[in-house]
C-alpha cells in the first residue's frame, strides 16, 4: 500500500469506522456533517486518491468530469449507486464500488415494519395519540387490512427481496416475484415466478419495491403500471422514490386504487413529498432503511475493505464500475 492514501470522506461515519481509516489513511473528515455542495466536493477532492461519500453526494457526469486526476477510486457508504454517473466514472478509469449484503437485514426490517404500519393504519394511530384527538372505541374505529395470509409481491428478488421474502413468511404470506431472472428453487424457497412484472402486480395484495434505481427501472410503477394492480392493493418500497411517478401514485392513492402505502423513500430526499405526507393512508419514515448501529459499522467496514484491497493492487470485491 503507498504511504497513507489520502481518502475524502464526505459524511461523519461511526467512530469505529473513522478510527479504522485514520489509522491506514491520511483522512478529510466532515466532523459537522454538513452536506457539501458538488462545487465544495470538487475542491476538497483536490489532492486526495479516493473519495468515501454516500448517496446524499450527487455525483453526476458534470461532478466527475470535474474531479482531479488524482482520485483512482469511489468507495461508496451505500449499496445503491444510483447517485453515480457511472459511465462518466469508466470513461474516467476511476474504480466505483458500493456496500451490498450488510444492509439487508436492515432494510428488510423496515420493509415489514412499513407494511405492518401501512396496512394497520399505525400513522394514523400514532398521530392520534400524539395530538389528543383519540375521543371513541367502537368496532368500526381504525380498521384496517390483515397481512397473514395474503399474498406479497416482490419486485426485485436479490438480497433485500429474498430476506423480505424470508420474514413475510413468518406472516404466512404466499410470496411471489419479479426478476430479471429466474432464481434457483434453493433461492425461491417456493416463491412463484413471474417473467412479468403486470401479471405479478395484477395478483398480489402487496406489492414491495426491492430492486435498484437505473435508466431501466426508473418510472417502473408508472401510471400504467398501477392501474394493473389489484384494486385496494398495499404498496411498500424501501428501494428508491424515483422507481414511482409520485403524481400517478398519488392519486392512486387519493381514489382507494392504491388502499395504502408504506414508504421509506421519495423522489425527492430529503424533504419527501409534502402531497404524499397530507394523505392519511400512508405510513412515511425518512429514508432509514439501513440506520441501526450494526448495519453502519458494517457498511463502513465494507467500503473500507474495498478501499484496501484497491490501494494493495487487488481487486475490490464490490467493484460496480
Ligand atoms: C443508506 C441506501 O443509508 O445503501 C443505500 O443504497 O439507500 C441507504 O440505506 C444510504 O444510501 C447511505 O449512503
Amino acid at each position: 500500500m503507498p504511504a497513507n492514501p489520502k481518502v475524502l470522506v464526505t459524511r461523519k461515519l461511526p467512530k469505529a469506522v473513522e478510527e479504522r481509516l485514520n489509522n491506514d489513511y491520511d483522512c478529510h473528515f466532515n466532523p459537522d456533517d454538513r452536506l457539501y455542495s458538488s462545487d465544495e466536493l470538487v475542491d476538497f477532492a483536490q489532492g486526495m486518491d479516493a473519495i468515501l461519500p454516500c448517496h446524499t453526494e450527487k455525483l453526476t457526469a458534470d461532478v466527475v468530469a470535474r474531479l482531479p486526476d488524482t482520485i483512482k477510486i469511489v468507495a461508496n457508504f451505500s449499496v445503491g449507486v444510483d447517485h453515480c454517473d457511472l459511465a462518466a466514472f469508466s470513461e474516467r478509469s476511476i474504480v466505483v464500488t458500493n456496500t451490498p449484503d450488510v444492509l439487508s437485514d436492515a432494510t428488510a426490517e423496515i420493509a415489514i415494519l412499513l407494511m405492518l404500519g401501512a396496512a394497520r393504519r399505525a400513522g394514523e394511530g400514532e398521530a392520534m395519540m400524539r395530538n389528543g384527538s383519540w375521543k371513541d372505541w367502537s368496532p368500526a374505529f381504525m380498521v384496517g387490512t390483515s397481512v397473514t395470509g395474503k399474498r406479497l409481491g416482490i419486485i426485485g428478488m436479490g438480497r433485500v427481496g429474498q430476506v423480505v421474502a424470508k420474514r413475510a413468511r413468518g406472516f404466512d404470506m404466499d410470496v411471489h416475484y419479479y426478476n430479471r431472472s429466474k432464481l434457483s428453487s434453493e433461492l425461491e424457497q417456493g416463491a412463484m415466478y413471474h417473467d412479468d412484472i403486470d401479471s405479478l402486480l395484477a395478483s398480489c395484495d402487496f406489492i414491495s419495491l426491492n430492486c435498484p434505481v437505473n435508466p431501466d427501472t426508473k418510472g417502473l410503477l408508472s401510471r400504467k403500471r398501477i392501474s394493473k394492480m389489484r384494486d385496494g392493493a398495499i404498496l411498500i418500497n424501501t428501494a428508491r422514490g424515483a422507481l414511482i411517478d409520485e403524481e400517478a401514485f398519488i392519486d392512486a392513492l387519493k381514489s382507494g386504487k392504491i388502499a395504502a402505502a408504506g414508504l421509506d423513500v421519495y423522489c425527492v430526499e430529503p424533504g419527501g413529498n409534502p402531497e404524499i405526507s397530507q394523505l392519511p393512508n400512508t405510513f412515511l419514515l425518512p429514508h432509514i432503511g439501513s440506520a441501526n448501529q450494526e448495519t453502519r459499522d458494517a457498511m463502513g467496514y465494507r467500503a473500507l475493505d474495498n478501499l484496501d484491497a484497491f490501494f494493495k493492487g487487488s481487486e475490490p470485491n464490490d467493484r460496480v464500475a
